[in-house]
């Protein structure tokens, strides 16, 4: 129905009007979720830095659970789900597939977003797990049957997404074949169904137990599963922030990749191999060889990496074209000083871009190896590993475009826009020195998850460190306060904006 669609006045898309509904009920949501995980992270990130030492044990470990779930899972996926739906009816000018089952995904994963932090909050101690759930450590059932309902809203926002491209194919809405976004939009959403289904594989025979229905769970075996899920459901947030990185080249400096065979072979790759990356989780498990261990690490590891480092080739190339077209030949770096630095898109584009690739990338081929492992396994440098692949580079990128949703979808001014410039730095800055705290505790040895790494709770192995780790857990420490500021100043700007900002 023609009624049913405008047309961007700016992109010249044309917007269905349920989908765009959707698209904001989910972003808002996720920003919310943000919010919620970044407090969590504050209170967490100030426990670790010894000389504050802030909750004790028990609150410790019921935020570090949550703080996981509202970063990696409902801030990320929320945000997913916006995403896949502007990818897939906006940026191919189609309607949504179905706007109905759009909200009922919206609901369970509403209801399971919200059942976890409250099931995670009341757990009782003996009930208390975390983010991994292991068994068998065991939860109350409303734990596992909310994250359960999370992930069922999710796989069917997935799919509404792939049946919206069917669509739009099947009523010619766009022309060739499908835009480099949307291809990288597909591969988030191809390697999402899988992962959601091993997550259904690990959770739902877990639920089963905790209600006494089930018999026990072999550990080994939970673990294999598990990672299944739990690896690969951060490679969609990889793809999907690569997606997001072309799209930002585009809307920030007009570039388009030089090479379409080139990215779309490495968000290809993504598919193919990212499950054997899932290997560096069971290195210190008995229950599979070394050998396999080895090979699927030290090897195909690579496979998957080679994808990230491709596109880290590919966008900033494609940047640098688009500003040398603008005649900035100068020197071999014009093109980069004279970028618009004054767009935080392209700010939080590049922090993006370097802070998942040299702190998130790097540590994770090191500590991903077979026969370096032992040396971070369960440090702090873990932790370190992913806070600069999905906390800084996903929710970087995911602040950059942000900025152009807010004026796009929600019609609406920026409001603040002189702090919108540094709010990718603050919090870009700040996620940084996570990383890097995390990541110098964990070569002393500082356990990660502790909410005691001296006396554990007077247990009797009192340990000693290096005093230069104290020195790294107070960057952590300092960092987390200064990506908290970052986060709220998002926060903050994108609430005013839907409150306050002149309506375009
Ligand atoms: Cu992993």
């Amino acid at each position: 129905m023609a009624e049913d669609f405008r047309t961007c006045p700016v992109t010249g898309f044309k917007v269905h009007l349920p989908a765009e509904k959707l698209i904001k009920v989910n972003a808002v949501t996720a920003v919310v979720a943000l919010l919620v995980g970044a407090i969590m992270a504050l209170l967490v990130a100030l426990t670790r830095w010894e000389t504050v030492h802030l909750l004790r044990p028990m609150d410790y470990y019921k935020f570090v659970t949550l703080h996981g779930w509202n970063m990696l899972g409902f801030w990320i996926i929320f945000f997913e789900v916006a995403v896949l739906y502007f990818a897939g009816a906006v940026m191919l000018n189609s309607r949504l597939a179905s706007p109905k089952l759009g909200w009922v995904a919206y609901a369970l994963m509403l209801i399971g977003a919200l059942g976890t932090n409250i099931t995670v909050l009341t757990n009782p101690a003996k009930n208390a797990i975390m983010f991994t759930s292991y068994v068998p450590l065991k939860a109350t059932p409303g734990y596992y049957l909310s994250v359960i309902l999370f992930a069922v809203g999710a796989l069917i926002a997935v799919f509404n997404f792939l049946a919206t491209l069917y669509i739009a194919r099947k009523e010619k809405t766009y022309k060739g074949s499908l835009p480099l976004v949307v291809f990288g939009a597909l591969t988030a959403a191809i390697i999402a169904v899988s992962t959601l289904l091993f997550g259904a594989a690990a959770l739902v025979p877990t639920l089963l137990w905790s209600m006494g229905i089930a018999p026990t769970w072999d550990a080994l075996t939970y673990r294999i599963v598990f990672w299944a899920f739990g690896h690969p459901s951060q490679q969609i947030n990889v793809a999907a922030m690569i997606a997001i990185w072309y799209l930002l080249a585009y809307l920030t400096v007009g570039g388009t990749t030089i090479s379409e065979k080139f990215s779309r072979l490495a968000f290809l790759f993504y598919i193919l191999f990212i499950n054997i990356a899932s290997a560096h989780h069971l290195l210190v498990d008995p229950g599979v060889s070394s050998a396999w261990k080895i090979w699927n690490t030290s090897y195909a590891m690579y496979l998957a990496v080679l994808a990230s480092m491709m596109h880290a080739f590919a966008v900033p190339a494609a940047i640098e074209v688009a500003q040398r077209k603008k005649g900035l030949n100068r020197g071999l770096f014009e093109w980069l000083w004279k970028a618009p630095w004054k767009n935080p898109s392209f700010s939080a584009l590049v922090l993006s871009i370097i802070v998942f690739g040299f702190l998130g990338g790097i540590s994770g081929v090191i500590q991903g190896t077979e026969q370096l492992n032992i040396r971070f396994h369960n440090t702090l440098a873990v932790p370190g590993h992913f806070h600069g692949t999905v906390a800084g580079g996903t929710t970087l990128a995911f602040m950059g475009i942000t900025y152009y949703v807010l004026p796009l979808i929600f019609r609406r001014e920026i409001v603040g826009k002189s702090l919108a410039v540094y709010q990718p730095w603050i919090f870009g800055i700040g996620i940084a020195l996570v990383s890097i705290g995390m990541q110098g505790a964990g070569l002393y040895g500082v356990p990660r998850r502790h909410a005691d790494i001296t006396s554990f709770g007077g247990s009797g192995f009192a340990f000693e460190y290096d005093p230069t780790a104290y020195f790294w857990l107070a960057v952590l420490g300092i960092g987390g306060m200064l990506a908290f500021l970052g986060a709220l100043l998002f926060a903050l700007i994108a609430v005013a904006t839907l409150i306050k900002g002149r309506r375009l």
